[in-house]
């Protein structure tokens, strides 16, 4: 039988990977989308040990005739759309680009699969940024409205809309997966997660003596990127496409994580080795992010299985090897 095929963009960052695999381990064929880089960095491939199991190819979000190219000639069965410009802190200085990447980008792959291969079925990255500041009684579920807070959470509302249409409009299967925060060992150092894992470990080492942060206030609904990955996979293999959140159904603060990653490595002092640096607060935040998953459980049968405590523990453990083995 010939395999199934999946082009995944964003194959380099956190979720792309670890997708990646859990694709190669039902037999796929993945092809990862690529930016011309005069230095690619594989190092998230590497880690996860499947660098060398992916068909990389190019294109970028922005050059529409690249991903009319990619669609034609591959024609793959799934689209897993995990490429944008992710990161929200830096959405305000990167509108135009975040809006091309994020928005414009979808538009352009939604086009170029309904002229060219209207069988295959599209993932589009969505999130909890969408709803900012909806919520209904402090959760958000697939009904809750959105009030984006960000050039990026406006931007990835209009992607949402625009794979909604298409579905409605062309009979396409597109589905938006809302996943709420999920994080990993492989997660950019710049999300307040990675930066505090990282940190930590830096100071349990003695190889820095603060760590600067803005908001510790704001909340959110943590998870295991590699749960989150399997929920993806669940949406795409469904009889009708549809839209679904994923989260804990648990969120904590910012303050709770940085306690939680000090008490990880034994450190009971922590705020004395934490600076409140205006730097890093944003022009408008999201405050409080909680799903409510329950559709996706029903549905998917999908549900996560490792919690706050242990996914904290993960990152700072995984940073304490690869700093201890620099
Ligand atoms: P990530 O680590 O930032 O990875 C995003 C990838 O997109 C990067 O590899 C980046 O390439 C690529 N990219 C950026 N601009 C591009 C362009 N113009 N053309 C082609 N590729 C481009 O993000 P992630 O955490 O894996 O998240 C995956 C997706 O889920 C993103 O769409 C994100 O917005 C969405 N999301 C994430 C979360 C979360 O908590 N992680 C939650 C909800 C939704 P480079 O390596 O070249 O920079
Ligand atoms: O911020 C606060 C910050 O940058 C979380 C992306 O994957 O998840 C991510 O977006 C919170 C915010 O993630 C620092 O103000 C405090 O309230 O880790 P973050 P995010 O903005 O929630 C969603 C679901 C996505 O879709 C996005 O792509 O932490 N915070 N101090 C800080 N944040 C950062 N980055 N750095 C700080 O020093």
């Amino acid at each position: 039988m010939q395999k199934k095929t999946a082009i995944v963009t964003g194959i380099l960052g956190q979720d792309g990977p670890y997708l990646a695999k859990l694709l190669l381990s039902k037999d796929y064929k993945v092809y990862g989308m690529i930016r011309r880089y005069s230095k690619p960095n594989f190092e998230n491939l590497s880690y996860l040990d499947i660098e060398d199991k992916i068909e990389y190819v190019t294109g970028d979000m922005t050059d529409e005739s690249s991903l009319m190219n990619l669609v034609k000639s591959i024609r793959p069965d799934e689209i897993y759309n995990l490429a944008a410009q992710s990161f929200v802190g830096s959405s305000w200085d990167l509108a135009k680009f975040t809006t091309e990447a994020n928005g414009l980008g979808v538009l352009y792959l939604l086009t170029a699969i309904k002229h060219f291969s209207p069988t295959t079925k599209f993932y589009q990255a969505a999130t909890s940024e969408m709803f900012g500041l909806g919520n209904v009684d402090g959760w958000q579920d697939e009904k809750t409205p959105f009030h984006p807070r960000s050039p990026y959470g406006v931007s990835k509302v209009y992607a949402y809309w625009m794979t909604v249409n298409f579905r409605e409009s062309y009979s396409l299967y597109a589905c938006n997966g809302i996943l709420f925060n999920h994080e990993s060992p492989l997660r950019g150092i710049e999300f307040v997660t990675r930066k505090i894992t990282d940190g930590v470990a830096k100071i349990k080492l003695g190889l820095a003596q603060e760590l600067r942060l803005g908001n510790m206030d704001s909340k959110r609904d943590w998870g295991f990127a590699g749960d989150y990955v399997e929920a993806m996979y669940a949406m795409m293999q469904q009889e009708e496409a549809d839209d679904y959140v994923i989260g804990t159904g648990e969120n904590h603060s910012v303050r709770e994580f940085v306690e939680m990653a000090f008490k990880a490595v034994d450190i009971a002092d922590w705020e004395t080795f934490v600076t409140i640096d205006p730097r890093f607060m944003r022009p408008a935040e999201v405050p409080d992010l909680k799903a409510r998953a329950d559709k996706a459980r029903e549905k998917l049968g999908w549900q996560p299985k490792i919690g706050f405590e242990e996914l904290v523990k993960m990152m700072v453990e995984a940073d304490l090897k690869r700093l201890s083995a620099k």
